[in-house]
């Protein structure tokens, strides 16, 4: 009789601890949508909070383990946030920093579960960075690196046509050339060059801020093992690629290589469609130049040959770019597939971007301007990275002066914002928005040891991982609730329910909202417009821009822990 009591005994408290820790559970379990944590967790030793939706002037942590109570305290008095309507208040538990799995209890309900640990974010890090690796254009992937997710090989293009828009004298109209390797862009299966310099320039910029960090995620992926760290190895798949975008004979950039159409929901093996090089542009000039410049110091230790080869290819299309420097994109006709345009822009910040990488990398000055005021970095805009870039290398007053212009003002919203997060507008690719602030942020820690900058930029984190009045963690399989239906192509297609793991979707964004329809969006605020569904290319899409800055900020984090 004893026996079977204890073992009924040991059987309720294995359903406790189920019960209050297990992440299934609680959409029945408890209130949703009023406390919101970054639903992966915390570093012991960083700043803590959570948003809370309600009256309680109280909130306790509670340990998913034993169930006691290990923290009390008051929340922030209550503030409107514009852009969810929702008046809410601070849990800061900063404070509490002993490593374990707990919630955030606020009168009767209760928050995701969440971690504290100096690991927490060790192995977002490299799934961010694995995520590429199943984006690989030209390559089956095996399933011992891929798992669940191997598939054939899709887009060798290795024959591809020089469009009309792409034509020269020593390339005329319908050239075949090979443009192997790269990463598609997104839930799409193109490759543009703008969006892929941004790319691979955060990537190599979080190896060259944090090398311990960085070079050493291990990925288990087919270089895995050679001398080279595994994050460059798999860089390295796109820059061959961007390499071949240059035209050999005048040093220009085509700007992308495409499908005249999006193709269907389809795997890539499926999409046999015509492939094309479409025109040379400025910005895919620039950009690649900036990327190239910076790839050759970053390769330089491993791969000499390479390293040179990356530098004459950043030289001839920053040359060329002299000569052309309003060459803007311009849709051709017949093609219908993303654009990377910016009509009316002028490329002083991307001018800027790349004489300042060269500079970096050649000790020599090229003629730019800084901007001013420098911008929270983005596929448009690559300034701000060049100058925490050159920060990063040397001290430059009026860089310096310029880069903490823009990292204050960040500051400044994240401390005045109800949500405890420096970004306060929407648009596509909002998390990515989040994501970059949070770089800027770090990086303004690092070059000055003010401590209010690495908070705001680990509260500006939280938001992407849950933080937010959506409930959602935004990264796939990562968090308690994670998005299952992002819009992507091979997640689609591929017949397995959970999405590849390690992407951020775009996030709340309120344009565009023809893509569901108007009305399958539930809220008119901009900070709730985000649904979990696959026609939702405006705010479930996921993007390599956009992960290129994940691996950035979880990257740093890590560091940090
Ligand atoms: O799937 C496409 C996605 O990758 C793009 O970001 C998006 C915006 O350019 O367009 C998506 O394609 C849609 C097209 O624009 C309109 N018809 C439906 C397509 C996919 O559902
Ligand atoms: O990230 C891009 C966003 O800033 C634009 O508003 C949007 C519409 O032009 O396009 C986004 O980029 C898409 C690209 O054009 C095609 N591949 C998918 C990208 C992410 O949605």
């Amino acid at each position: 009789m004893r026996k079977i009591l204890l073992a009924a005994l040991i059987l309720l408290s294995i359903l406790g601890l189920v019960l209050s820790c297990n992440p299934g559970m609680q959409a029945d379990s408890y209130p949703m949508n009023t406390i919101h944590v970054n639903q992966l967790g915390y570093l012991p030793d960083g700043y803590k909070s959570a948003v809370v939706i309600g009256s309680s002037n109280t909130f306790t942590i509670v340990s998913c383990e034993s169930k006691a109570v290990v923290f009390r305290g008051d929340l922030s008095e209550p503030q409107y946030w514009e852009a969810s309507g929702e008046t809410v208040r601070l849990a800061d538990f900063t404070e509490f920093n002993t490593p374990g799995i707990y919630r955030v209890n606020v009168g009767g309900g209760r928050s995701h579960r969440f971690e504290i640990d100096r690991q927490v974010f060790s192995e977002l890090a490299a799934a961010s960075v694995k995520a590429f690796y199943f984006h690989r254009a030209g390559v089956g992937l095996e399933e011992k690196y891929a798992g669940i997710y191997s598939r054939n090989p899709g887009h060798t293009d290795t024959a591809v046509g020089i469009h009309a828009s792409a034509a020269s004298e020593s390339r005329p109209e319908g050239t075949i050339i090979s443009s192997a390797k790269g990463w598609y862009d997104a839930g799409d299966y193109n490759k543009y060059i703008v969006n892929s310099a941004i790319t691979v320039s955060s990537m190599m910029s979080a190896y060259e801020h944090y090398p311990e960090i960085a070079g050493g995620l291990d990925l288990n992926i087919p270089e895995s093992g050679d001398q080279t760290p595994d994050l460059l190895d798999e860089i390295r798949w796109n820059l061959e690629w961007m390499l071949t975008m240059q035209d050999p004979n005048d040093g220009g950039v085509y700007h992308k290589l495409t499908s005249k159409n999006f193709s269907g929901m389809i795997m890539p093996e499926e999409d046999t469609s015509e492939r094309w090089i479409v025109m040379k542009t400025t910005p895919a000039a620039l950009d690649f130049a900036a990327s190239m410049a910076q790839a050759s110091r970053v390769y330089k230790p491993f791969d000499g040959a390479f390293s040179e080869r990356c530098l004459t290819a950043a030289f001839g299309a920053w040359e060329w770019a002299q000569g052309n420097m309003d060459i803007h994109y311009s849709q051709p006709e017949d093609i219908h597939t993303g654009a990377y345009a910016q009509p009316g822009a002028s490329f002083e910040d991307e001018k800027f971007w790349a004489a300042t990488e060269l500079m970096i990398t050649t000790d020599e000055t090229y003629d730019a301007v800084l901007p001013q005021p420098l911008k929270v970095p983005e596929w448009r805009d690559g300034a701000a990275l060049a100058a925490m870039n050159l920060l990063h290398k040397q001290s430059d007053d009026g860089v310096k002066q310029t880069f903490f212009t823009l990292a204050d003002s960040l500051l400044n919203e994240q401390q005045m914002s109800a949500y405890d997060v420096s970004n306060a507008t929407f648009r596509w690719g909002s998390n990515s928005d989040f994501l970059n602030q949070a770089m800027i942020l770090i990086a303004a820690y690092r070059f000055s040891g003010n401590e209010a900058y690495k908070d705001a930029a680990q509260s500006t984190f939280d938001w992407v991982m849950g933080k937010n009045p959506t409930g959602f963690s935004f990264v796939t399989g990562f968090g308690d609730k994670t998005p299952r239906h992002i819009h992507h192509r091979p997640s689609e297609a591929d017949g397995i329910e959970t999405p590849q793991p390690g992407w951020v979707a775009g996030g709340p964004n309120p344009w565009n909202q023809e893509d569901c329809g108007a009305e399958a969006y539930t809220s008119s605020y901009p900070a709730l417009a985000y649904i979990d569904q696959l026609c939702s290319y405006a705010t479930n899409e996921i993007a390599i821009n956009w992960n290129g800055v994940l691996v950035y900020v979880s990257i740093a984090l890590d560091a940090e822990g």
